[in-house]
């Protein structure tokens, strides 16, 4: 009798301890991506549910002044590895922040940093579910910095 309660005791906080904390509803996750002086995003994939609020926490870990070697983070819409590259391009003539005026295609952007700086910015995935490309819109550098949100 006495193993059986002990047993069950147990086995409660076994379950207990598999389960983590659960985030109140409405805050949103933390995803932490980092660029530095190679050109380099720390994370090429993130996953997100449709309609769930990010917070990507955005640090440019390099040395270089944002002159010379300046890192945003760019989300958008689905698109074509062609349209992209336009995207890109026209980001290039839209200095100093390099996101164009026509922001259609635009879902959420950081500023652009120089070494060591952050920015955090939230923002709620798409409703719908699908591959949204980001990059680093820096003249030349969205070739080598792109990764890309999957919505399931
Ligand atoms: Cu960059």
């Amino acid at each position: 009798m006495k193993l059986k309660t002990l047993l069950v005791l147990s086995l409660v906080s076994l379950v207990g301890g598999a389960v983590s904390p659960v985030a109140a509803a409405d805050a949103p996750r933390e995803v932490v991506i980092t660029a530095n002086d190679a050109m380099q995003f720390s994370l090429k994939e993130i996953t997100a549910a449709p309609g769930e609020k990010i917070t990507v926490k955005f640090s440019n870990i390099g040395k270089l002044p944002k002159t010379a070697m300046g890192h945003n983070w760019v989300l958008v819409k689905p698109m074509s590895a062609a349209e992209l590259n336009s995207f890109g391009m026209a980001c290039m003539k839209a200095a100093p922040e390099y996101i164009p005026a026509d922001r259609s295609a635009v879902i959420a952007h950081t500023k652009i940093l120089g070494g060591g700086e952050s920015d955090t910015i939230t923002f709620t995935a798409p409703a719908t579910a699908g591959e949204y490309p980001y990059l680093c819109s820096f003249p030349g550098h969205f070739a080598m910095m792109k990764g890309k949100l999957t919505v399931k």
